[in-house]
C-alpha cells in the first residue's frame, strides 16, 4: 500500500538532545531548545491512540506537528474541534484522516469507535462504557496525572518551542508550583503507584485489564505508561518504580505489547 492511501495520525512532535544525560531540574521548565543536535521522533501522550492503531493492525503513518500547527492543520483535514475554551473552538491532536473514506476524526474515543465501525474484522477497542472500564481508564488517567509536573519537566527540553509555549500557557502556574525536592517527586511516584494499585484490583485473569484481549481501558493505561517510559527512560527512578510495583505485574503487562510489537511507531 503507497504510504499516501493510509490512514494519517496527527500528534505532536518533540525533539530530543541527549534527553537521559539531562539533570533534572525546574529551571528546565524555562529552557527554549536553541540548537538541538540531532530530531528524534517519538509519540508523547497520543501513545493510546497509536496503541489501538498497532493492536488492530492498521496501517497509518504520522503527521508530526507542533501544538501551533494542531488548528490550521485540522481545519485544513475537516477534523472538528473537540471542545471549547473561552467561548472558542478548541482544536486538539491526535485526529485521523482515512483516505479510504475521506473522512477525518478528532476525538480519541470517538476515533476508536470510528476504526472499529470502519474495520469490523480487527480487534474492537472502542470504549465500552462498563462500570469496570470506566473505573480503569479513571485510574489509568491518574497514573499519568499524578506524574504530570515531572513528565513535563522531563519531556521539557525536547518540545519545540511553540509547543512548550502552548502548554506553559495552559499549565504555567502549576508547573511554577512544582518543588522539584526529593519529598514532591516522592509523594508523585507515590500516588501513581496508588493508582495502579487500584487497576491491579481490577485485572482479572490477564493478562490484559480487558482479559485475554486488550480493551479501551488498555489502550489507556498501556498508552500512558508507554509515554512515561518515553518521558523519563527505561533506566529512571520513577520506571523503575513502576515495573518493580506490585510484584513486578506492570513490567509483565508492558511485556505483553512489547513481544506484539505494539509499542511501534509509524
Ligand atoms: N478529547 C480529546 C482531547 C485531546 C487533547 O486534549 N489533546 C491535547 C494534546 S494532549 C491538545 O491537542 N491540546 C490542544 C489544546 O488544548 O489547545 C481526545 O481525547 O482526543
Amino acid at each position: 500500500m503507497a504510504s499516501s492511501d493510509v490512514i494519517r495520525l496527527y500528534d505532536l512532535t518533540r525533539n530530543i538532545e541527549d534527553l537521559a544525560a539531562r539533570p533534572y531540574s525546574s529551571n528546565i521548565l524555562r529552557t527554549r531548545l536553541v540548537h538541538p543536535l540531532y530530531h528524534l521522533r517519538a509519540p508523547l501522550t497520543h501513545s493510546l491512540l497509536r496503541l489501538a492503531l498497532n493492536i488492530k493492525g492498521i496501517a497509518y503513518k504520522t503527521v508530526w506537528l507542533s501544538a501551533a500547527d494542531i488548528e490550521p492543520e485540522a481545519i485544513k483535514a475537516g477534523a472538528l474541534p473537540t471542545s471549547e475554551r473561552a467561548g472558542k473552538p478548541v482544536y486538539t491532536v491526535p485526529f485521523v484522516v482515512d483516505p479510504s473514506t475521506g473522512r477525518a476524526v478528532s476525538d480519541s474515543p470517538k476515533i476508536a469507535a470510528y476504526l472499529d465501525a470502519q474495520y469490523p474484522d480487527t480487534p474492537t477497542l472502542g470504549p465500552s462504557g462498563s462500570e469496570a472500564e470506566v473505573h480503569a481508564v479513571e485510574l489509568a488517567g491518574k497514573v499519568l496525572g499524578a506524574l504530570r509536573a515531572l513528565f513535563f519537566t522531563a519531556v521539557g527540553p525536547t518540545l519545540p518551542q511553540p509547543t512548550w509555549a502552548h502548554i506553559y500557557k495552559r499549565f504555567g502556574a502549576e508547573l511554577e508550583k512544582l518543588d522539584s525536592g526529593p519529598e514532591s517527586r516522592d509523594a508523585a511516584i507515590a500516588a501513581a503507584l496508588q493508582a495502579l494499585a487500584g487497576i491491579k484490583g481490577q485485572v482479572g485473569r490477564g493478562p490484559f485489564i480487558g482479559g485475554r484481549q486488550p480493551s479501551w481501558a488498555d489502550t489507556m493505561l498501556a498508552g500512558n505508561l508507554w509515554s512515561l517510559r518515553i518521558a523519563f527512560g527505561e533506566g529512571s527512578e520513577i520506571w523503575k518504580a513502576i515495573v518493580e510495583a506490585h510484584g513486578g505485574r506492570w513490567g509483565a503487562y508492558m511485556r505483553e505489547f512489547e513481544e506484539r510489537g505494539w509499542f511501534s511507531v509509524a
